[in-house]
């Protein structure tokens, strides 16, 4: 059995379409679908009526993940699951995420269409604010899901603008009945865009992920004092944007100072000054610190370099420093089996593959506590960017991910058990 690549690909198409803005950087159509906002509620509608469509049984929790099932033989066994998150961040393009879960549909029609039933049932699932680009901590959805994250501490996040999520889910419709304590399925499979350069470098169809490096985030707050930019002595000044600027400095030399390996990877993403004119002093920034390690030592150890240099600018800066840790989650194994599985279907398919650990953070981490799970990767032309409208996969690079994704489910569903 092969899906069918024309239709993958115009799906994806299709829901691209819906938050789409035109990016002046790149000069391309990117997407633009926050957690929970209209775009992600007009998304969230699109890909329902999809399942739908397909004769799926549509659920929806509190935390507005979405579950589709389809009957199995034996509908009684665990069901095997597939998914991802359609959620995206303010700059992105059609693939990220989108991919697990249009690629999961596609499988289901490929499957309807051959008239094949498995023994297990099948469900595709798309989580909440996987991108934590909107309340600000990433795999919210499925953390909640998996019960990493109290319900009631996710309902209470707040956006920039003070929203909640409990009351954004409330306002898009998709503040689901169904209690969040997700049952474990038989096995998770994720197909998703590697969003990197490496499968593409390495001319590898499929990347077999091993696993996802650990993760950190920080959310900072620098108080000094706004004073006029030119009255004001140098000596005199508090100036939490300098504090800001040495912190992100720190982090470049984190990473090339080589005390952590080669594989530090660390990013202030946001960086945010007030008053924000140009002739005062500022007298606060806010400010984010993304670190990640594939090893949990290391990143602890940076960690701690970096928390003592926080303390230190703040004394030389004359300033008040506070953070927040907003995110944090170690290193995920994905299972041995669902990796074999994805090695022998790529093989069987004569596609070339290789292991790979995910830069990226995925909801198949939170799964992997719950069950087996493990991730199908595709590769990504213009060195895999992502997090960018240029994102850009072929139609024959997802249909390869989405053949092995469909190879992998009817496998698992297969197993015998409950
Ligand atoms: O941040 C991440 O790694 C993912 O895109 N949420
Ligand atoms: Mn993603
Ligand atoms: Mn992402």
């Amino acid at each position: 059995m092969n899906i069918n690549a024309e239709r993958l690909y115009a799906s994806l198409t299709a829901l691209g379409q819906i938050g789409a803005y035109s990016d002046p950087d790149s000069g391309v159509s990117g997407v633009r679908r926050l957690a929970l906002t209209a775009a992600d509620a007009q998304g969230r509608r699109h890909v329902v009526e999809q399942m739908k469509a397909l004769g799926l049984e549509v659920t929806v929790d509190q935390i507005g993940n979405v579950f589709a099932r389809r009957r199995g033989r034996d509908d009684g066994a665990r069901p095997v699951m597939a998914g991802s998150h359609i959620d995206s961040v303010a700059t992105a393009g059609r693939f990220d995420g989108c991919l697990g879960v249009l690629g999961a549909l596609e499988v289901v029609h490929t499957l309807n269409d051959a008239k094949h039933v498995t023994r297990r049932p099948l469900v595709v699932a798309f989580f909440t604010e996987e991108e934590g680009s909107r309340f600000g901590t990433d795999m919210l959805g499925s953390a909640v899901a998996t019960g990493r994250v109290p319900l009631e501490r996710a309902w209470g996040l707040k956006d920039a603008a003070g929203l909640s999520v409990r009351a954004e889910l409330e306002a898009i419709g998709f503040l689901g009945a169904q209690s969040v304590a997700l049952a474990a399925p038989h096995a998770y499979v994720e197909c998703h865009i590697e969003q990197g350069p490496t499968l593409k470098a390495a001319q590898q169809d499929i990347g077999v992920v091993t696993g996802v490096q650990a993760i950190c985030w920080h959310e900072l707050t620098l108080i000094g004092k706004s004073a006029h930019a030119g009255t004001t002595p140098m000596a005199l000044r508090a100036d939490p944007g300098v504090a800001a600027s040495r912190i992100n400095v720190k982090l470049r030399e984190l990473v090339a100072s080589g005390r952590y390996g080669t594989e530090l990877r660390a990013t202030m993403g946001q960086l945010r000054l007030e008053p924000g004119l140009v002739n005062v002093v500022p007298n606060r920034v806010t400010c984010t610190v993304d670190l990640r390690n594939p090893e949990e030592e290391i990143l602890a150890r940076a960690l701690e370099e970096l928390l003592g240099f926080y303390r230190q600018v703040a004394t030389e800066e004359k300033i008040t420093l506070t953070h927040r840790e907003t995110a944090r989650t170690p290193p995920v194994a994905f299972a041995q089996k669902v990796q074999e599985l994805v090695a022998g279907a790529a093989k069987r398919r004569g596609l070339s593959s290789r292991a790979i650990v995910s830069g990226a953070g995925h909801d198949c981490q939170e799964l992997a506590r719950l069950c087996p799970a493990g991730m199908v990767f595709v590769p990504g032309e213009a060195d895999g960017i992502s997090h960018n409208p240029r994102e850009l996969s072929t139609s024959e690079q997802c249909a390869n991910g989405v053949n092995v994704l469909l190879d992998v489910l009817t496998a698992l569903a297969e197993e015998e058990g409950r």
